[in-house]
Formats: C-alpha cells, sequence, structure tokens
C-alpha cells in the first residue's frame, strides 16, 4: 500500500508564488551528516540505478524521505496527506564528462496543475567541477520538442545545483534540466544524485503558510533570471499555478495584452541587491479593481 505523511507546510504565500515562477525550491544540507554518510555506505554496495530497496530502510525515510524541511516543504506544495515515493533512481556521475543534453523527464505534462513534484537528493558534497544538475529556471511552462531541445548547447540563464551534502531540490517534473559537465578526475568519486516522486492525495487550496497581507494583485510573478517565454507569458504561466495550488483555477481568466498580470521588470537585480521592481498592471486582477468584473 502507497504510504502517505501528514505534516505541517512550512512555505509561505511568497515562496509557493517564488517555486510557481522558478520550478524548484532549493533546501541546502538539509539532511544531516550522519545519514548521508549511511545513504553513501548503502549506495557504495547497492550500485543499481534503481536501488528502491532503500525506501524500505528507516533511517533512510526518516532522515530523506520524511527530512522536516522537505517534507515541509512537499506538504506546502501537495497539501496534506502526499503520498510517498514508490520508486528510486540513483543517477551516478563519473568524470570527467561532457554535459547531459538538456531534456525534461518522460511523461512531463504542461499546464499550471501540480500534482506530484520530482525531488532530488545528493548525499555528497557537489561543487560546480562535480558535474551537478543544471536547472533553467521558469522552463517548466516551456514546450519544445524533446529531440530539439537535445540540439541546444550551453543555455544562459541556467541554474547550477552546486551544493553541501545533504542538500535536496524540489522540481515541478517538467523543468528543463541536465547534469552539467564534470571537470573533476575520477579520482574525485562518483557524484550520486538520488530522484524520486511524490504525489498529491487532496484537492488543491491554499492552505500553506497564509499571510494575511499577501495581496496577489502585487505579487512578483516575473521568473527570477532571464526571461525566455515569449512576452509576459511567464507571469501568466505563474499566476495561473498559484490559483490552481489555491483551489481558485476556475477564478483565473487572463483578459491579455496588459492586464494583470503582465508585469514589466524595471530594475534587474545585481551582484549587492536582489531587488527588483516591476511596473505592475493592476487591471484584471480576478474580483479586484472595479469589483465589476467577474471573469
Ligand atoms: O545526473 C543528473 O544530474 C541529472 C540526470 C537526469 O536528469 C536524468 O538522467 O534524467
Ligand atoms: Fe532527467
Amino acid at each position: 500500500m502507497t504510504r502517505t505523511h501528514s505534516c505541517e507546510p512550512t512555505m509561505t504565500d511568497e515562496d509557493v508564488v517564488w517555486f510557481c515562477r522558478n520550478g524548484y525550491w532549493i533546501l541546502e544540507a538539509a539532511v544531516p551528516d550522519e545519514i548521508n554518510r549511511r545513504a553513501l555506505d548503502y549506495l557504495a554496495s547497492n550500485t543499481s540505478g534503481e536501488p528502491t530497496e532503500i525506501l524500505q530502510e528507516d533511517w533512510f525515510v526518516d532522515g530523506v524521505i520524511l527530512n522536516p524541511a522537505a517534507a515541509g516543504a512537499v506538504r506546502s506544495l501537495l497539501g496534506d496527506g502526499f503520498a510517498l515515493p514508490t520508486l528510486m533512481a540513483n543517477h551516478r556521475g563519473r568524470g570527467p564528462a561532457k554535459p547531459q543534453d538538456w531534456h525534461r523527464d518522460s511523461g512531463s505534462r504542461h499546464g499550471p496543475e501540480l500534482n506530484y513534484l520530482q525531488v532530488f537528493y545528493y548525499p555528497q558534497d557537489v561543487p560546480p567541477e562535480m558535474g551537478p544538475t543544471e536547472l533553467l529556471p521558469g522552463s517548466h511552462f516551456l514546450y519544445q520538442r524533446e529531440k530539439h531541445m537535445a540540439h541546444y548547447g550551453a543555455i544562459k540563464g541556467g541554474v547550477l545545483t552546486a551544493g553541501p551534502a545533504g542538500s535536496i531540490f524540489i522540481t515541478a517534473y517538467n523543468i528543463w534540466h541536465r547534469r552539467a559537465a564534470r571537470t573533476a578526475p575520477a579520482a574525485a568519486g562518483v557524484r550520486h544524485l538520488l530522484k524520486y516522486n511524490y504525489w498529491r492525495t487532496v484537492d488543491p487550496r491554499r492552505d500553506w503558510i497564509v499571510n494575511s497581507e499577501f495581496d496577489v494583485a502585487s505579487a512578483d510573478f516575473v521568473v527570477d533570471g532571464l526571461r525566455f517565454a515569449d512576452g509576459v507569458r511567464d507571469c501568466v504561466d505563474a499566476a495561473a499555478m498559484y490559483f490552481w495550488l489555491s483551489g481558485k483555477i476556475d477564478e483565473f481568466h487572463y483578459l491579455g495584452g496588459q492586464s494583470w498580470p503582465a508585469d514589466i521588470l524595471l530594475t534587474k537585480p545585481t551582484p549587492d541587491s536582489d531587488e527588483r521592481a516591476h511596473y505592475r498592471r493592476r487591471f484584471g486582477v480576478p474580483g479586484d479593481i472595479t469589483d465589476r468584473r467577474s471573469r
């Protein structure tokens, strides 16, 4: 029988909006060292690309799968009583190696729904030279034929998930990703990357950490980094996902043109400040502004 889990959410409205616009959420060094070491020992003797048996190990389930930081984020995005992974993959990186092709994993669907999450865990330190996974922020809404994607080389704006042992990153399943180039020699060791999915079992509703000051009309739906989507499509797609997660997708009707949530970024973050200034179009917010528009 599939196991489910209940716990408290840890993400706020702003965090959920950040996930909607970028398609991932990183938890650095979430898993304690002792569990990372046990996982590495386990993977040294279980060399399968699908070591699903690790899901039978209580120390692994408690330390990684039900890790409080990870489970709290999964709970925020998938609701209470989410179902636990039933399959485990291990992507081993050996070096030196060229980057993998950009891809989405098979079975990807596009749209505002978020019914499962693809989660990755590094049991060892993964500095850039060890070939971390690279993600393209906002690409969970970008459709491209897989065979075409495989021809792209480096894409400006990709984010390396380099991080310390115990880091976990949570992704929208269809985000574009690839293993980055590894420059470290073989002697630097294998890079293990465990990958698994959690599943929603309840209808979506806004039951993460609700901030009563949060105003969806002025929320920041612009992807962080380069904007790849056509025009303001990043905002429209991210806002639609936020409404879907809130159980309010029936109220989301983008008028088009310059209406909400279309948004122009006026200043870009600098190395000293990540402040972003926006020019916002407030007309078209569902149920807002004039109180006369129902759709
Ligand atoms: O090894 C990695 O960093 C990513 C691997 C991956 O995404 C895959 O093989 O599907
Ligand atoms: Fe993949």
